[in-house]
């Protein structure tokens, strides 16, 4: 399928010059474990097809030229001066923030020319800007030699997002898209930021749907969810919700609402992730539709972070028998949905759940994995 992207100007067109170097990274799904990073919690996230690409030279002088191929042939170079990064200027933000950061943290940065583009759709609950952090971050470490390890970049991402445009997001995003491979799930312990490779059993294949209600975690919501459990954590006496014990779940519950539910939501969940981890390691299908589901139920009841449209998606997958289980994934409120089923079956699952949510819900939905037509 063709894009605006197509239509858009190429670096030499636009700079005059040959670029140095090419980098990428992927969007990311999250298989289990929501809303955990930011309370020391598990999570099992995914790299999707969808990336964005970086094409880049270096400058003799300190100016830094970029252009997104995202908006097509209505796209203009930004330009701005390193040292001189100022938040609000919406995509260019993401680029500013990851020169600030670096300065920051004292890497030798020169001026630069900067060309992208990504298939990974905004707001789609998958980590469009991680992935362009990521992206950004490999390609600057080749350009200019920078001592970056792949955990270092997604660290350096995580605080473009927090300190720079201002969302108070957790670390799996960004661990995510730099460290996941091919088809395996991504076991991460967000507090020590250990991590291993998980293959999915060959019987079973993801497939992300995009609802086409569309969010941003610089917005209000996350911000708030993410008060709760700070201020239930502080009210139990517990550095972060990962340092409760589950056998203080009742003490949790009785704190005023909604801070008990929001409590269970964080430890129920990080057991769920535990709990796929090990079916994914035995191949135990059974096990895994049901804490996928009740994944959802939690989101959507304790933590309410689900909206109409998403749980529409949930409940079309329950229709197919091929699929095992669905959820929301991302931080919600809009978003997408990820679902394992059967292999061999998911492409045709896909496209009758996005048919059904066509006749029933007014955005049009998307399928993104499987994809039909590959990413370039
Ligand atoms: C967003 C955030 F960026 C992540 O850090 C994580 O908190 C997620 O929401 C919810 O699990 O993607």
């Amino acid at each position: 399928m063709r894009g605006p992207q197509d239509e858009a100007p190429h670096f030499e067109a636009l700079f005059g010059r040959p670029p140095k170097v090419r980098a990428r990274a992927p969007g990311r799904v999250n298989l289990i474990g929501e809303h955990t990073d930011y309370n020391g919690g598990f999570v099992l996230p995914m790299a999707i097809p969808q990336q964005t690409e970086v094409v880049l030279a270096p400058r003799e002088d300190r100016q830094v030229r970029a252009f997104s191929a995202n908006l097509g042939a209505a796209g203009k170079v930004d330009t701005y001066e390193l040292g001189q990064e100022k938040a609000g200027k919406g995509w260019l933000d993401y680029v500013q923030g990851v020169t600030r950061v670096l300065r920051d943290e004292g890497h030798a940065l020169g001026g630069f020319d900067l060309w992208l583009r990504s298939d990974v759709p905004l707001g789609s609950g998958l980590s469009s800007s991680a992935a362009l952090e990521v992206a950004l971050l490999r390609g600057l470490r080749e350009c200019f030699g920078l001592k970056l390890d792949d955990v270092r970049i997604a660290l350096l991402g995580q605080k473009v997002e927090c300190d720079f445009v201002g969302a108070p997001v957790g670390v799996m995003d960004q661990m995510a898209s730099s460290l996941a491979q091919g088809g395996a799930a991504l076991f991460l312990d967000t507090r020590s930021l250990q991590y291993e490779r998980v293959p999915l059993p060959t019987q079973v294949e993801p497939i992300v749907i995009n609802s086409g209600v569309t969010h941003s975690h610089a917005g209000g919501d996350y911000r708030v969810r993410r008060a709760e459990c700070e201020r239930a954590a502080k009210l139990l006496g517990v550095e972060q919700l990962r340092d409760l014990p589950d056998a203080e779940l009742p003490r949790a519950l009785a704190l005023p609402e909604p801070l008990g539910r929001r409590v269970r939501h964080v430890l129920t969940e990080n057991a769920r992730v535990l709990d796929t981890v090990r079916a994914l390691r035995a191949g135990d299908l059974a096990a895994l539709g049901p804490l996928l589901y009740a994944s959802h139920a939690s989101q959507r009841d304790d933590y309410e972070v689900s909206v109409p449209e998403i749980d529409l998606l949930v409940d079309l997958a329950r229709e197919e028998p091929d699929v095992l289980g669905a959820r929301l994934t991302g931080g919600g409120f809009g978003g997408s949905v990820v679902m394992l089923a059967r292999s061999g079956k998911s492409a045709d699952a896909a496209r009758r759940i996005a048919t059904r949510y066509g006749e029933r819900a007014a955005p049009k939905a998307t399928v993104l994995v499987p994809q039909t037509t590959p990413s370039t």
